[in-house]
């Protein structure tokens, strides 16, 4: 039986976890970016194959990109659009002169991955990512002060997001703002000026105008990607809401529909990631695997707990709403139909253990990370039985 590719996002040189560690856990193939290269830039040719005998010599392979960023203004479809398209058909070709061919990359306007809090607390001691809706209304409301943002809200939400204006102090709203407006670690986030700027482009953009945008995108990008195998793979939207008025386009199944077919070639893949469809409360995750199978590159694995009102926190690997022992069974008997294993990382990971001590990327401490792994591997050769 064919086994999945186990792999771990390392962030590069200044990661605070090693290589060796990743040996340790058990992955082969690392995930990573040139996050020291501007947005929009092409990568050269330099650089990625430093990075690449970098991850070598430690006796591992470089397995997948995450992410080539797609510029602003290629998402808005803006003036200098052409140019960014450009740069990025390069820094394609130059990753497969290098031998990676498989790329992830979003679509999100502006911010990518969205929480509230970075450190909520687990039962067990343990610390984990957490996405709060009453928070993100009273950051909108009441620190970005976005116009009409009242009318996005349901009424209780509104009523729990009054009640923080009361409550919270100045520590707390800087805390909350910092985590919202959080970039990847390495590169730099955005400022409150910038987010209403963007805010404002983007409401003429509307949905239908960044579909239309993607799927330009990917028609632009598509002889290169096919001249060079590249397989692009779109991670979903995290959360999978429209957030501060901002539009999103791969949420769910229909989002996922209208990708694939709108574009359908080869090159035009998924990250199928549990963790950001799972948080939408109508999601079915199966059931969008089944739509998008054929075009699973790359597997983000993450549950999460979700509450009435679709807060959610990252729970365990093996526990939580998504039923990861049927998408393991999914994804397992995808990878039988395939020439090349299909590569999965263990996404996120709670803060735990040792690492309740040291200063680590959110999300992306080790030990979390390692127990979400093993447990993803004994889940898969429990289902393959060999
Ligand atoms: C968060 C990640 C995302 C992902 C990008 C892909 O932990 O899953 O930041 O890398 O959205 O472009």
């Amino acid at each position: 039986m064919n086994r999945l590719e186990q792999t771990w996002r390392w962030y590069g040189p200044n990661d605070p976890v090693s290589l060796q560690d990743v040996k340790q856990a058990g992955a082969t193939g690392i995930v990573s970016a040139l996050h020291h290269i501007p947005h929009g830039e092409i990568w050269p040719l330099g650089d990625i194959k430093e990075r690449k005998a970098i991850i070598e010599a430690a006796g591992l392979t470089w397995s997948v990109v995450e992410s080539v960023p797609v510029h602003e203004a290629i998402k808005t479809k803006s003036e200098n659009a052409g140019l960014y398209i450009e740069n990025y058909k390069q820094s394609l070709r130059n990753l497969a002169e290098c031998g990676i061919h498989t790329v992830c990359y979003n679509f999100m306007p502006v911010l990518d991955w969205t929480r509230t809090h970075l450190d909520y607390g687990m039962t067990d001691g343990s610390k984990a990512l957490y996405f709060n809706w009453f928070d993100l209304a009273f950051f909108d409301l009441y620190v970005l002060k976005r116009a009409g943002a009242e009318q996005d809200y349901p009424q209780a939400v509104l009523e729990e997001a009054l009640a923080k204006s009361h409550q919270y102090t100045k520590a707390d709203i800087d805390k909350l703002s910092e985590n919202i407006l959080m970039g990847i670690p390495s590169e730099k986030g955005i400022t409150l000026e910038d987010l209403t700027q963007s805010i404002h482009v983007y409401q003429h953009i509307g949905k239908d105008g960044l579909r239309d945008n993607l799927l330009w995108f990917l028609s632009q990008i598509a002889e290169t990607c096919e001249q060079n195998q590249i397989r692009m793979t779109i991670h979903p939207d995290d959360p999978p809401y429209p957030i501060l008025g901002l539009p999103r386009i791969a949420s769910d199944k229909d989002d996922f529909e209208f990708i694939i077919k709108g574009v359908d070639q080869t090159f035009n893949g998924v990250c199928f990631c549990t963790g950001s469809l799972g948080a939408g409360v109508s999601n079915n995750v199966l059931d969008i695997f089944n739509v998008v199978k054929d075009r699973i590159y790359f597997a983000h694995l993450r549950n999460v707990k979700k509450d009435v009102f679709g807060n959610f926190y990252e729970a365990d690997h093996l526990d939580g709403d998504v039923d990861m022992y049927h998408v393991m069974k999914l994804l397992t008997a995808e990878n039988q139909k395939r020439e090349k294993a299909i590569p999965f990382r263990p996404d996120h990971g709670h803060q735990m253990l040792d690492d309740l001590n040291k200063v680590t990327n959110p999300g992306y401490s080790a030990i979390g990370r390692l127990r979400g792994l093993a447990e993803l591997r004994g889940l898969e050769l429990g289902i393959l039985g060999s």
